[in-house]
């Protein structure tokens, strides 16, 4: 684990598994049906108990889908997280469809949400940098420059980014190290 200390809060890398993160909320990169899916998506839902899904249904019986960069809450049923926020990145078209704007969105409405909520501690993916197919290179200065922004608004104290195996997560570390200076 990386740890920078920002203005008002604290920015962590964390290699691991998302579903086991001992935190208030974990973040969902959804679909916009919040049906479930493959990719963490998938690993939450199996995590979490069927549930998860039956609140997802509840959630959206109203509002038919969530649109691209916003987010929603439930409950974290059997996961050690209390909470998910559900959010749906965008699908990368090449850039010419404000996929940064959206990436951007998804990760700064998913903290206000955990702000309105009192939570605290929150734990993301990288959002759409699996099955949605955003550049890794171009997501990482979006995604860090996002969350250090939220941190600085006070909608969260921590703020994690899980990645899931070694390679990502050296990644992303040397991303931070560029924009954000030594941990
Ligand atoms: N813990 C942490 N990160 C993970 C885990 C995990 N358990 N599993 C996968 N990742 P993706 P997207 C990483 O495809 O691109 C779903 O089907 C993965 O390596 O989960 O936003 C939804 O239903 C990648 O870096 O999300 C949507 O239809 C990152 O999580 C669609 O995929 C995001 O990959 C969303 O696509």
């Amino acid at each position: 684990m990386s740890v920078w200390r920002l203005s008002s809060g604290y920015l962590e890398l964390v290699q691991g598994d998302l579903t086991q993160a001992p935190v208030d909320a974990i973040v969902n990169a959804a679909n916009p049906g919040l049906l479930g899916g493959g990719g963490v998506d998938g690993a939450i839902h199996a995590a979490a108990g069927p549930e998860l899904l039956g609140a997802c249904r509840e959630l959206l019986g109203g509002m038919g889908c969530l649109a691209t960069g916003q987010a929603v809450i439930t409950p974290g049923f059997r996961l050690r997280a209390r909470f998910v926020i559900h959010t749906v990145g965008p699908i990368w078209y090449g850039g010419g469809r404000n996929e940064e704007g959206l990436l951007r969105s998804a990760y700064l409405e998913s903290l206000r949400l955990a702000r309105a909520n009192d939570l605290e501690n929150i734990a993301f993916p990288a959002i759409s940098c699996g099955a949605y197919g955003y550049p890794l290179h171009l997501a990482a200065p979006t995604a860090l420059g996002a969350l250090r922004h939220g941190l600085e608004l006070g909608l969260a104290k921590h703020a994690g980014l899980w990645l899931h195996g070694p390679q990502d997560f050296d990644f992303w570390s040397g991303k931070a190290r560029e924009l954000l200076g030594p941990p």
